[in-house]
């Protein structure tokens, strides 16, 4: 199996004798990716030591991918379509297609039974052990398909009681289900708030149907903004992790969302993922149709920037599609088809899953410890530089994909206090079965415009030159390397020449958020 062969042989005999939850804390920290203090608040990114810490939020979130960005490198979600029904109208979305709250609208879903559903979810716990979340998030609203939904995971509870149960809701059902949902074992919940005033509301949803009839205008976002407020109050009561999804929708509720962030974080959610609007034309919902643009990269980042001083923010999402499988910005959904999940002879090893997430935690662990040494001495520079690179990575918390084969780009931010995630960039593929793709060439560089340099594990002469004509460092040397100790490494020494003027910072532009459908590969 080609997972096996990525996370052998990183462990270093230090590593092994530490405390890792004590060493994951400590990084979560730092990275503001999902640890809590008292009352289930937020705290990354203060100076909260580990042991003040619940280690009952810490145990939920440490190996769930969306929760925790340091563990997102390593374990892998997936997602059953469970859900086809909606219960209300967004302007970002068109039924004929996937919840663009949770999913890429663009790509149909398979839907499924529950048993259907159940079985693939073993299927993939056989084949990709560090799968450890189980998320119903559509292709409608999961509560509002309330029997298939926890059917689905009453199932797979008692089948594979060691994954994580994970659902993601647009919040106008939820607070007739918050019993239920405890009941059934469901540790995270996702509500999709765009907006606490009504006025703003109005231009995002059309409808909504409530108590049997279809309710328009600014009433429809009235009930709704009450039904998620209250949603998130009863979760938050009830023990219930919870994280507040949020559409950033230029024009519209930009500025609105700061407000939003505050809303959430007083009434107890875990953590907010800004995402940016969806609005290719050919997806045929009413903003695609009526020219509303999304986000460029500076105005999300903004913006995100100026929540995190309030609450934890996610950057990590990748607006997966409702039948999605794998680490978050792979998809091998493809691998898993209903017919070649009902063919398959699937034996469910819990103690191999076990074996196996052990490996990966010693990989992750060895990440952890070799980016906290190359910040020892960074620590003591004094300098209000940052800079962006952009890493082309299969996973694994390495420099690991050639640059013609990355269909994404993870943002990291440089600076004296190290490295930090801060967002993706989906590109097209560059390489196109052995010769470069010269019109691809361009986007490629736009949607990394803000970087100074982009680390790959191969590149071509030509990309290369390109590259560095536009200003953008291609870098090799970290060829399967850990990310974060070579950004670290990296900044040391381009901070180095920018005190010593072999070079002159000078403050990149502004990059491309790409529009429309991901497609596997
Ligand atoms: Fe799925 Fe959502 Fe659970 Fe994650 S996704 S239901 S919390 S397991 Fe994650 Fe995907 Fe973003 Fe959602 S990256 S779209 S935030
Ligand atoms: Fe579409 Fe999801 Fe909104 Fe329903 S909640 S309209 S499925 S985006």
């Amino acid at each position: 199996m080609d997972n096996q062969a990525s996370v052998v042989g990183t462990g270093s005999d230090q590593s092994l004798h530490l405390n890792l939850d004590q060493i994951l804390q400590q990084a979560a920290e730092h990275k503001g990716c999902g640890t809590s203090s008292e009352g289930g608040k937020a705290s990354c990114g203060s100076s909260t030591a580990p042991e003040d810490m619940d280690p009952a939020v810490w145990e939920k979130v440490k190996n769930h991918p969306c929760y925790s960005e340091e563990a997102h490198h390593h374990y892998a979600r997936m997602h059953v379509a469970v859900a086809p029904a909606c219960n209300i109208q967004c302007n970002y979305c068109n039924r004929k297609y996937d919840c663009a709250n949770e999913s890429r609208p663009g790509v149909v879903s398979e839907k499924l039974t529950p048993e259907q559903a159940s079985k693939k979810v073993l299927a993939v716990a056989s084949t990709i052990p560090q799968m450890t979340v189980l998320g119903i998030a559509g292709p409608g609203d999961p509560l509002a398909n309330p029997a298939k939904t926890f059917k689905t995971f009453d199932l797979i509870y008692n089948a594979a009681p060691d994954i994580k149960l994970c659902l993601s809701t647009n919040g106008l059902a939820l607070p007739d289900h918050v019993e239920t949902i405890k009941k059934y074992n469901v540790d995270h919940v996702t509500i999709t708030i765009n907006m606490v005033d009504p006025e703003v509301g109005q231009h995002i949803y059309p409808w909504i149907f409530w108590k049997n009839k279809r309710v328009t205008g600014i009433e429809a976002a009235r009930i709704l903004h009450e039904r998620q407020m209250l949603g998130l109050e009863m979760l938050t009561a009830a023990g219930i992790l919870c994280k507040v999804n949020s559409v950033m929708i230029p024009g519209i509720n930009d500025k609105h969302l700061v407000e939003v962030n505050r809303a959430v974080k007083s009434r107890g959610a875990f953590l907010h993922n800004i995402m940016p609007l969806i609005s290719a034309p050919e997806h045929g919902t009413v903003f695609g149709l009526n020219g509303q643009r999304g986000p460029t990269a500076q105005e999300l980042k903004a913006l995100q920037d100026s929540c995190e001083g309030e609450m934890n923010m996610m950057r990590h999402c990748r607006q997966c599609r409702a039948d999605a499988v794998g680490l978050l910005g792979e998809d091998r959904s493809s691998e898993f088809s209903t017919e070649k999940v009902m063919e398959m002879d699937i034996q469910y090893d819990a103690e191999g899953r076990k074996a196996y997430q052990q490996q990966v935690e010693q990989e992750r662990q060895a990440t952890v410890l070799a980016k906290q040494a190359e910040m020892a001495d960074l620590e003591a520079e004094f300098s209000d530089l940052k800079v962006l690179i952009a890493v082309a990575t299969k996973g694994h918390g390495r420099v690991n994909e050639h640059f013609g084969h990355a269909q994404e780009f993870q943002i990291y931010e440089l600076s004296t206090q190290g490295s930090k995630f801060v967002g993706h960039r989906r590109v097209d593929l560059y390489c196109q079965g052995g010769y470069g793709e010269e019109d691809t060439l361009p986007t490629v560089i736009r949607a990394i415009n803000d970087c100074v340099a982009v680390f790959v594990a191969k590149i071509g002469g030509c990309p290369k030159d390109s590259l560095k004509a536009a200003g953008i460092d291609p870098v090799d040397k970290y060829a399967h390397e850990f990310i974060e100790q070579s950004a670290v490494k990296y900044f040391k020494e381009y901070l180095a020449k920018v005190k010593s003027g072999e070079v002159v910072h000078a403050a990149r532009g502004d990059a491309d958020i790409r529009q429309g459908a991901y497609i596997a590969a």
